[in-house]
Protein backbone atom coordinates (compact mmCIF):
# COMPACT_ATOMS: atom_id res chain seq x y z
CA UNK A 1 0.00 0.00 0.00
CA UNK A 2 2.95 2.39 1.04
CA UNK A 3 3.70 1.97 -2.88
CA UNK A 4 0.66 3.22 -4.08
CA UNK A 5 0.26 5.89 -1.61
CA UNK A 6 3.57 7.63 -2.91
CA UNK A 7 2.86 6.81 -6.50
CA UNK A 8 -0.69 8.50 -6.33
CA UNK A 9 -0.42 11.91 -3.92
CA UNK A 10 -3.55 12.61 -2.65
CA UNK A 11 -5.60 9.49 -3.15
CA UNK A 12 -6.82 7.31 -1.02
CA UNK A 13 -5.63 3.80 -2.29
CA UNK A 14 -8.52 2.07 -0.35
CA UNK A 15 -10.88 3.94 -1.96
CA UNK A 16 -9.60 3.72 -5.37
CA UNK A 17 -9.63 -0.05 -5.19
CA UNK A 18 -12.72 -0.53 -3.78
CA UNK A 19 -13.91 2.27 -7.10
CA UNK A 20 -11.65 -0.21 -9.25
CA UNK A 21 -13.24 -3.18 -7.97
CA UNK A 22 -16.71 -2.29 -8.79
CA UNK A 23 -15.97 -1.79 -12.34
CA UNK A 24 -13.69 -4.68 -12.51
CA UNK A 25 -14.91 -8.07 -14.49
CA UNK A 26 -16.15 -10.79 -12.36
CA UNK A 27 -13.17 -13.08 -12.08
CA UNK A 28 -10.98 -10.40 -11.32
CA UNK A 29 -13.17 -8.92 -8.44
CA UNK A 30 -13.60 -12.48 -7.21
CA UNK A 31 -9.77 -12.58 -7.74
CA UNK A 32 -8.68 -9.66 -5.84
CA UNK A 33 -11.09 -9.70 -3.25
CA UNK A 34 -9.24 -13.07 -2.15
CA UNK A 35 -5.67 -12.01 -3.04
CA UNK A 36 -6.94 -9.19 -0.34
CA UNK A 37 -7.68 -6.85 -3.24
CA UNK A 38 -3.90 -5.41 -3.72
CA UNK A 39 -3.27 -2.53 -6.68
CA UNK A 40 -0.77 -4.97 -7.51
CA UNK A 41 -3.09 -7.35 -8.12
CA UNK A 42 -5.14 -4.43 -10.07
CA UNK A 43 -2.61 -3.80 -12.39
CA UNK A 44 -1.73 -7.47 -12.94
CA UNK A 45 -5.35 -8.56 -13.86
CA UNK A 46 -5.99 -5.02 -15.43
CA UNK A 47 -2.84 -5.90 -18.05
CA UNK A 48 -3.78 -9.48 -18.30
CA UNK A 49 -7.41 -8.43 -19.22
CA UNK A 50 -6.43 -6.20 -21.95
CA UNK A 51 -4.56 -8.42 -23.59
CA UNK A 52 -5.93 -11.31 -23.17
CA UNK A 53 -9.95 -11.77 -23.03
CA UNK A 54 -12.83 -9.74 -24.26
CA UNK A 55 -13.28 -7.53 -21.43
CA UNK A 56 -11.02 -5.02 -22.21
CA UNK A 57 -13.77 -2.60 -21.93
CA UNK A 58 -14.39 -3.39 -17.94
CA UNK A 59 -10.14 -3.56 -17.99
CA UNK A 60 -10.61 0.31 -19.04
CA UNK A 61 -13.29 1.16 -17.17
CA UNK A 62 -11.19 0.29 -14.03
CA UNK A 63 -8.26 1.58 -15.43
CA UNK A 64 -9.88 5.22 -16.58
CA UNK A 65 -10.17 5.62 -12.82
CA UNK A 66 -6.23 6.23 -11.92
CA UNK A 67 -4.27 9.19 -12.63
CA UNK A 68 -1.68 9.43 -14.87
CA UNK A 69 1.15 8.24 -12.74
CA UNK A 70 -1.09 4.97 -12.12
CA UNK A 71 -1.37 5.07 -15.52
CA UNK A 72 2.25 5.03 -15.85
CA UNK A 73 2.74 2.28 -13.85
CA UNK A 74 0.18 -0.25 -15.09
CA UNK A 75 1.72 0.37 -18.84
CA UNK A 76 5.03 -0.52 -17.35
CA UNK A 77 7.46 1.40 -19.48
CA UNK A 78 10.18 -1.20 -18.98
CA UNK A 79 8.56 -4.03 -20.58
CA UNK A 80 8.06 -4.74 -23.90
CA UNK A 81 3.58 -4.67 -24.79
CA UNK A 82 2.34 -7.73 -26.62
CA UNK A 83 3.15 -8.01 -30.79
CA UNK A 84 0.15 -9.74 -32.78
CA UNK A 85 0.83 -11.61 -36.09
CA UNK A 86 -0.68 -9.76 -39.33
CA UNK A 87 -3.78 -11.55 -39.28
CA UNK A 88 -5.02 -10.08 -36.14
CA UNK A 89 -4.95 -6.55 -37.52
CA UNK A 90 -8.46 -4.33 -37.20
CA UNK A 91 -9.46 -3.48 -40.54
CA UNK A 92 -11.27 -1.00 -41.16
CA UNK A 93 -8.80 0.41 -38.35
CA UNK A 94 -10.69 3.26 -36.46
CA UNK A 95 -10.42 6.51 -36.65
CA UNK A 96 -10.47 8.81 -33.12
CA UNK A 97 -10.36 12.88 -32.84
CA UNK A 98 -11.73 15.19 -31.48
CA UNK A 99 -13.63 16.39 -34.46
CA UNK A 100 -15.08 14.37 -37.55
CA UNK A 101 -12.33 13.09 -40.11
CA UNK A 102 -13.63 15.77 -42.41
CA UNK A 103 -12.10 18.43 -39.85
CA UNK A 104 -8.49 16.36 -39.33
CA UNK A 105 -5.66 18.33 -40.66
CA UNK A 106 -4.53 18.31 -44.63
CA UNK A 107 -0.29 18.65 -44.12
CA UNK A 108 1.42 19.05 -47.58
CA UNK A 109 4.09 16.95 -47.78
CA UNK A 110 6.92 19.50 -49.25
CA UNK A 111 6.30 22.35 -46.62
CA UNK A 112 6.37 20.52 -43.55
CA UNK A 113 8.92 20.62 -40.98
CA UNK A 114 9.30 19.10 -37.67
CA UNK A 115 9.93 21.75 -35.37
CA UNK A 116 12.17 20.61 -32.31
CA UNK A 117 13.32 22.28 -29.43
CA UNK A 118 14.05 22.24 -26.02
CA UNK A 119 17.11 20.55 -23.92
CA UNK A 120 18.62 19.60 -26.96
CA UNK A 121 21.93 19.82 -29.21
CA UNK A 122 20.37 20.37 -32.90
CA UNK A 123 17.53 22.34 -32.97
CA UNK A 124 17.47 22.21 -36.75
CA UNK A 125 13.92 21.97 -38.02
CA UNK A 126 13.21 17.78 -39.87
CA UNK A 127 11.87 17.83 -43.23
CA UNK A 128 10.03 14.70 -44.28
CA UNK A 129 12.73 13.42 -46.51
CA UNK A 130 15.03 13.71 -43.67
CA UNK A 131 12.85 11.97 -41.42
CA UNK A 132 11.87 8.94 -43.99
CA UNK A 133 15.70 8.64 -44.42
CA UNK A 134 16.10 7.30 -40.87
CA UNK A 135 16.23 3.67 -39.48
CA UNK A 136 12.63 2.10 -39.24
CA UNK A 137 11.39 -0.85 -37.77
CA UNK A 138 7.41 -2.08 -37.52
CA UNK A 139 5.27 -3.19 -35.03
CA UNK A 140 1.68 -4.75 -35.09
CA UNK A 141 0.30 -3.74 -31.90
CA UNK A 142 -2.52 -2.95 -29.81
CA UNK A 143 -4.01 1.00 -29.14
CA UNK A 144 -6.27 1.19 -26.56
CA UNK A 145 -8.31 4.42 -26.54
CA UNK A 146 -9.60 5.33 -22.64
CA UNK A 147 -13.15 5.83 -24.23
CA UNK A 148 -13.13 2.01 -24.23
CA UNK A 149 -12.47 0.58 -27.24
CA UNK A 150 -9.41 -1.16 -28.55
CA UNK A 151 -7.99 -2.14 -32.14
CA UNK A 152 -4.49 -4.20 -33.13
CA UNK A 153 -2.53 -1.59 -36.06
CA UNK A 154 0.60 -2.21 -38.08
CA UNK A 155 2.89 0.96 -37.90
CA UNK A 156 6.40 1.58 -39.18
CA UNK A 157 8.77 4.53 -37.79
CA UNK A 158 11.72 5.00 -36.72
CA UNK A 159 12.45 4.64 -32.87
CA UNK A 160 11.87 7.92 -30.32
CA UNK A 161 15.06 7.05 -28.48
CA UNK A 162 17.12 6.89 -31.55
CA UNK A 163 15.59 10.39 -33.28
CA UNK A 164 16.47 11.56 -29.73
CA UNK A 165 20.13 10.33 -30.19
CA UNK A 166 20.16 12.29 -33.53
CA UNK A 167 18.72 15.30 -31.76
CA UNK A 168 21.54 15.62 -29.08
CA UNK A 169 18.36 15.38 -26.36
CA UNK A 170 19.39 15.57 -22.36
CA UNK A 171 17.56 12.14 -21.75
CA UNK A 172 17.84 13.12 -18.12
CA UNK A 173 14.98 15.73 -18.80
CA UNK A 174 11.36 14.14 -17.55
CA UNK A 175 9.35 14.71 -20.76
CA UNK A 176 8.91 15.38 -24.20
CA UNK A 177 6.25 17.33 -25.62
CA UNK A 178 4.52 16.80 -28.93
CA UNK A 179 2.33 19.30 -30.53
CA UNK A 180 0.12 18.96 -33.73
CA UNK A 181 -0.82 20.27 -36.65
CA UNK A 182 -4.31 21.30 -35.35
CA UNK A 183 -3.90 22.31 -31.81
CA UNK A 184 -4.03 18.84 -30.00
CA UNK A 185 -0.76 18.41 -27.57
CA UNK A 186 0.52 15.61 -25.59
CA UNK A 187 3.54 15.28 -23.27
CA UNK A 188 5.18 12.00 -22.58
CA UNK A 189 7.57 11.10 -19.38
CA UNK A 190 11.57 9.84 -20.49
CA UNK A 191 11.09 6.46 -19.75
CA UNK A 192 8.38 5.95 -22.39
CA UNK A 193 10.52 8.37 -24.85
CA UNK A 194 13.08 5.81 -24.47
CA UNK A 195 10.94 2.79 -24.90
CA UNK A 196 12.19 0.47 -27.33
CA UNK A 197 8.05 0.62 -28.88
CA UNK A 198 8.47 4.16 -28.72
CA UNK A 199 8.01 5.16 -32.42
CA UNK A 200 8.12 8.30 -34.43
CA UNK A 201 5.66 6.44 -37.18
CA UNK A 202 5.62 7.39 -40.95
CA UNK A 203 3.28 4.63 -42.39
CA UNK A 204 0.42 2.03 -41.45
CA UNK A 205 -0.17 -0.63 -42.84
CA UNK A 206 2.83 -0.70 -45.29
CA UNK A 207 1.16 2.51 -46.77
CA UNK A 208 2.34 6.29 -46.29
CA UNK A 209 0.57 7.06 -42.86
CA UNK A 210 -3.07 8.36 -44.33
CA UNK A 211 -4.33 11.48 -43.15
CA UNK A 212 -6.87 10.04 -40.92
CA UNK A 213 -4.10 8.40 -38.78
CA UNK A 214 -1.86 11.13 -38.49
CA UNK A 215 -0.28 12.31 -41.63
CA UNK A 216 2.94 12.56 -42.34
CA UNK A 217 3.86 11.68 -38.53
CA UNK A 218 2.35 10.72 -35.41
CA UNK A 219 3.94 9.29 -32.18
CA UNK A 220 2.97 5.77 -31.78
CA UNK A 221 3.80 3.92 -27.74
CA UNK A 222 1.63 0.73 -27.17
CA UNK A 223 2.97 1.23 -23.76
CA UNK A 224 0.25 4.07 -22.97
CA UNK A 225 -3.14 4.71 -23.86
CA UNK A 226 -4.81 6.26 -26.83
CA UNK A 227 -4.23 9.77 -26.32
CA UNK A 228 -0.99 9.84 -25.50
CA UNK A 229 -0.30 8.81 -29.56
CA UNK A 230 -0.52 12.71 -30.98
CA UNK A 231 -1.21 12.30 -34.80
CA UNK A 232 -0.20 15.18 -37.06
CA UNK A 233 3.18 16.20 -35.11
CA UNK A 234 4.62 19.54 -35.80
CA UNK A 235 6.90 19.94 -32.96
CA UNK A 236 8.75 18.36 -30.33
CA UNK A 237 10.18 19.49 -27.30
CA UNK A 238 12.40 17.40 -24.68
CA UNK A 239 11.39 19.28 -21.14
CA UNK A 240 11.45 19.11 -17.28
CA UNK A 241 8.33 20.78 -17.10
CA UNK A 242 4.80 18.79 -17.46
CA UNK A 243 3.80 21.31 -20.54
CA UNK A 244 0.68 18.86 -20.30
CA UNK A 245 -1.76 18.14 -23.61
CA UNK A 246 -5.19 19.05 -25.04
CA UNK A 247 -7.05 15.98 -22.57
CA UNK A 248 -4.50 16.35 -19.77
CA UNK A 249 -5.78 20.16 -19.65
CA UNK A 250 -9.34 18.70 -18.80
CA UNK A 251 -8.15 15.83 -16.65
CA UNK A 252 -9.26 13.33 -19.34
CA UNK A 253 -8.34 10.57 -17.07
CA UNK A 254 -11.48 11.22 -14.89
CA UNK A 255 -13.27 11.57 -17.82
CA UNK A 256 -14.11 8.10 -19.81
CA UNK A 257 -17.73 7.58 -19.85
CA UNK A 258 -17.62 5.75 -17.12
N1 LIG B 1 -3.38 15.38 -33.24
C1 LIG B 1 -4.21 14.53 -32.60
N2 LIG B 1 -3.71 13.38 -32.13
C2 LIG B 1 -4.53 12.50 -31.48
C3 LIG B 1 -5.89 12.79 -31.26
C4 LIG B 1 -6.39 14.03 -31.76
O1 LIG B 1 -7.58 14.37 -31.62
N3 LIG B 1 -5.51 14.86 -32.43
N4 LIG B 1 -6.69 11.88 -30.58
C5 LIG B 1 -6.03 10.86 -29.76
C6 LIG B 1 -6.89 9.74 -29.39
S1 LIG B 1 -7.96 9.98 -28.08
C7 LIG B 1 -6.81 8.51 -30.00
S2 LIG B 1 -7.69 7.18 -29.44
C8 LIG B 1 -5.90 8.29 -31.13
C9 LIG B 1 -6.66 7.73 -32.33
O2 LIG B 1 -5.77 7.35 -33.34
P1 LIG B 1 -6.32 6.65 -34.66
O3 LIG B 1 -7.16 7.69 -35.40
O4 LIG B 1 -5.10 6.26 -35.40
O5 LIG B 1 -7.17 5.49 -34.22
O6 LIG B 1 -5.23 9.47 -31.53
C10 LIG B 1 -4.80 10.29 -30.48
N5 LIG B 1 -3.98 11.34 -31.02
MO1 LIG C 1 -8.48 7.87 -27.43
Amino acid sequence: MSRIRKLIPGVDSKLLIRDAAKVAPDPTRRLFLRGGASVGALAFLTGCDIVDSLSAENALRAMSRFNDRAQMWLFNPNKLAPTYPDSAITRPFPFNAYYALEDAPEIDAADYKLEVGGLIANDKPWTLDELYALPQETQITRHICVEGWSAIGKWTGVRLSEFLKRLGADTRAQYVWFQCAEGYSTTIDMATALHPQTQLTFKFDDQILPRAYGFPMKCRMPTKLGFKNPKYIIGMHVTNKDLGGYWENQGYNWHSGV
